[in-house]
């Protein structure tokens, strides 16, 4: 350009300033005088991605010249990526330089920021681990590619009208979405339906082929994933299906318009919409497509990519470690035996050795609803070829079985790949189990519960497959990106390298001491607790004060997660004040964010009731100011990035025994937040890190749950036992949330009386005192303080740096690459 600027990689303001004009010159066609805000993010967008690319093009060239060495594939059904464009500055080291580019136009980053939709291609904690994985990867220098798919519609977006959940359609691409490149060069063919049948080939073999009813086609689309502060950047490449032929002219000819475009329609709907259930699948034939879909595509992208630099079929596994993240990519094991297999006429014990020793499995939930199963006949229909495959895989499985338990037919039974009881299907935890070399759980206990419980028999036969990997978080998406005015403070205290080596974080804990730093560390907090609080009352209306208690709660809307235990702390305090508004209660914001599956009925009367419940509450002269109950709507990444930083306390409240990790639980201590908790899933981990005297621990444990739960629970005992409970309960049965409908909530108050399989009763109390016991530290705002900066410098286990490194040595067995610095 013309003043010499680099205009494609410069990293200074100048010619970062330079190529966003030139975008919107020659790309948008846009005078900056008369350019958009849209225009500028996106030129903005453009000049950022010019400089992953770059960085892209000799990560890959590194990798094409390595000998040997393993690339990671991690397959997932969801990547819950966040905004990209604050991240990616962060990662370049250019955010000040962006910064001072934009201003030199009167453009502040921070609209630019703000402007960004986020591609939800996730329902929560797995999707938005995977993503963090992601940068985990490239920031450690490991070769990796993220396959998933496209969605058109990412997971819904969530309006609160009335006080219930509304779901609107998330159009997430319609401004344009600068992060990604489609590469239709690169499409793959995937096959669908039909029938398979035997032939012999030239040297008299017996072969299979199958001729499919109907093929798609997949087209990647590739965003770059720069690591922080290396030159390493790897790929998120996911796929959307299109029509092989998108207009059927035979039909347009004699007019049939609508017939001519059907199979585009059909072909199309495969990368269409994210399912938003989270845990309980439906057995439903399109969710079998997405997954076999982008699994193929994935497959047949690595098997071209091993072929073509000179790799054979048998040496897949040398080259490539994929990861199943939950069972959802799980054909991907039939689907490489067949590749190997009919594609390339390996022998069944070949193929089966390659398979076995290319994917890992990590299980993510204990939840019965949420193992998923596919009914045989739908599956056969579906995948032929798969089906014939997984019955060898099983007929072997079941030899294995009798050769080492002679006689144990129930064992056979239980671990079978069939699921013989009522309509025959197919588990899918089962296949992942015999088709991995390695399987984990995301925490400790978690990894326990399965070895114990669900995977029990597949322990006694495989025992050297199991191993735990401990969920971890990126510090630089939540810390450095979402929290600048605690990483400034960080920066000056502990030194500049902690977002790389959390566990340097540690040289803050003689700071805990220091009451002048104590003094700054409570001005960080209140600085955000500030800014969430003019958003509150943007997006809501409601007013809160910045200097209460900000208690919260931001996850998926689950029983299990019980926001209504939360509910019932809130109304007992209410009810105290009702009876003596004199009463000094420390003033508290309840904030509580998430979405509930469209189908989950009592996911959603659980949001109205926590709306109920600040109807009820934020206005109340007798409460003056407070208590005050605010539901955020439209959780998600990027709101995320606004309320982990401002919570004081971080609710962690699941039921012993069925959260398999939590990953929020990491990004609220991270921010200084203290827990209140069960010793639940990572909490168990994050409290053994902090102290347990910096911890607010409170339940049942996972063992007293079970034996509560054998010897016979009755809530309703509880409930009698208990004045206070009573009262609260009667409150919600009353009508008195729900302008005197008793009706309303009576589903949710039967279910806790009768039934109440989370044991929200049996843990009220106990939560209860624990909460009076974080009242009481809130009142010594120093001791608070010095608590929140532990947690702080105890954390360094829970970056996801950690957790990929025991990835790589437990399971992938895979090292870093070095990008050379010039290419
Ligand atoms: C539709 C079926 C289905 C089944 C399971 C959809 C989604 C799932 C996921 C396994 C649910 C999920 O996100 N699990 C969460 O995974 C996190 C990352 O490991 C953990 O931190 C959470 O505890 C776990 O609930």
């Amino acid at each position: 350009s013309e003043s010499g600027h680099d205009v494609r990689t410069g990293l200074d303001a100048a010619s970062l300033s330079q190529a966003v004009c030139d975008y919107l010159y020659y790309f948008q066609g846009r005078h900056p005088a008369t350019a958009s805000r849209n225009d500028f993010y996106l030129a903005t967008a453009y000049a950022v991605r010019d400089r992953l690319f770059q960085r892209g093009v000799q990560s890959l060239d590194a990798l094409l010249h390595r000998p040997d060495g393993r690339t990671v594939a991690y397959l997932s059904a969801e990547f819950l990526m966040g905004p990209q464009l604050a991240a990616n500055l962060v990662n370049l080291g250019i955010h000040d330089a962006m910064r001072e580019a934009l201003w030199r136009m009167d453009i502040r980053l921070e609209d630019m920021i703000e402007h960004e939709v986020e591609p939800g291609l996730g329902n929560g904690g797995l999707g938005r681990l995977a993503a963090c994985y992601l940068d985990s990867l490239a920031t450690l220098e490991i070769p990796a590619i993220g396959y998933g798919i496209r969605y058109e519609f990412g997971i819904f977006s969530q309006q609160i009208r009335d006080g219930w959940q509304v779901e609107l359609t998330d159009k997430w691409l319609h401004l344009g979405y600068p992060w990604e490149l489609a590469r239709p060069e690169r499409a793959v063919a995937v096959r669908f339906g039909g029938y398979t049948e035997p032939y012999t080939d030239e040297d008299g073999r017996y072969r299979v082929r199958w001729i499919p009813g109907e093929i798609v086609k997949g087209v990647p689309h590739d965003t770059p994933i720069l690591g922080y502060r290396v030159k390493t950047c790897n790929l998120l490449r996911l796929w959307r299906a299109e029509a092989v032929q998108t207009f059927d002219f035979s039909a347009f000819n004699i007019g049939d318009y609508a017939r001519a475009v059907e199979e585009q329609v059909t072909s199309e709907t495969i990368s269409k919409v994210l399912y938003p259930n989270d845990a309980s699948p439906q057995g439903k034939a399109l969710r079998l497509k997405q997954q076999y879909f982008f699994v193929a595509c994935a497959i047949q992208d690595m098997l071209r990519a091993h072929l073509r630099f000179g790799g054979r079929p048998e040496t897949f596994h040398k080259r490539w470690a994929a990861q199943l993240n939950d069972t959802h990519p799980t054909v991907a094991v039939p689907e490489l035996m067949r590749l190997l297999l009919d594609d390339h006429g390996l022998e069944w014990e070949e193929a089966w050795d390659v398979t076995q020793k290319t994917f890992g499995y990590t299980n993510h939930t204990l939840l019965p609803e949420a193992l998923e199963t596919w009914p045989i006949d739908l599956f056969g229909a579906l995948l032929p070829r798969h089906l014939e495959i997984v019955f060898e895989i099983n007929r072997r499985l079941c030899d294995g079985i009798r050769r080492v338990y002679p006689g144990d037919e129930d064992r056979v039974r239980r671990m079978s790949l069939i699921e013989e009881q009522g309509r025959r299907s197919l588990r899918m935890a089962n296949l992942a189990c015999v088709g991995s070399h390695a399987i984990n759980g995301v925490a400790a206990l978690h990894t326990e519960l399965l070895k114990s419980q669900v995977l029990s028999d597949w322990v006694a036969m495989f025992p050297e497959r199991f191993c735990n990997v401990t969920n971890g978080v990126t510090p630089r998406r939540f810390v450095v990106v979402a929290n600048p005015g605690l990483s400034g403070l960080l920066d000056r205290t502990t030194g500049d390298d902690w977002p790389v080596h959390l566990d340097a974080l540690r040289r803050l804990e003689p700071h805990a001491e220091d009451a002048e730093f104590r003094r700054r560390w409570r001005e960080v907090k209140r600085e955000n607790k500030r800014q969430l609080a003019a958003v509150i009352r943007d997006r809501t209306g409601i007013a809160v004060d910045p200097d209460s208690l900000f208690d919260i709660q931001v996850k998926r809307i689950h029983e299990y997660k019980r926001q209504h235990l939360n509910v019932l702390h809130i109304l007992t305090l209410y009810r105290r004040l009702k009876q003596n508004p004199d009463l000094d209660v420390v003033p508290r914001t309840f904030v509580f964010g998430g979405k509930a599956a469209p189908g989950y009925h009592v996911a959603k009367l659980i949001i109205k009731l926590i709306t109920a419940t600040g109807d009820l509450v934020n206005d109340d002269p007798d409460v003056r100011g407070r208590l005050k109950v605010v539901f955020f709507p439209n959780f998600s990444v990027k709101n995320g990035e606004m309320i982990y930083p401002a919570a004081d306390l971080s609710e962690q409240i699941s039921t012993a025994g069925q959260e398999a990790s939590g990953t929020g639980n990491m990004k609220f201590s991270l921010n200084g937040a203290l827990t209140i908790g069960t010793l639940d899933g990572a909490n168990i981990e994050i409290r053994d890190e902090v102290g347990a005297d910096n911890f607010f621990l409170f339940g049942l444990t996972a063992d007293e749950v079970r034996s509560a739960k054998a010897g016979g629970y009755h809530p309703r005992g509880v409930y009698e036992q208990n004045e206070e409970l009573r009262a609260v309960v009667d409150l919600i049965a009353s009508g008195a949330l729900a302008g005197g409908d008793a009706a309303l909530f009576r589903s949710l108050v039967d279910g806790l009386l009768w039934h109440d399989p989370f044991m929200v009763l049996a843990d009220y109390q106990s939560y209860v005192d624990c909460q009076t016991r974080v009242a009481a530290l809130w009142r010594d705002p120093d001791a608070w303080s010095r608590m929140s900066i532990l947690n702080v410098a105890r954390m360094g286990k829970f970056s996801s740096d950690r957790s990929i490194r025991d990835y790589c040595e437990r399971v992938w067995h895979v090292g870093p690459l070095g990008v050379p610095t010039e290419g």
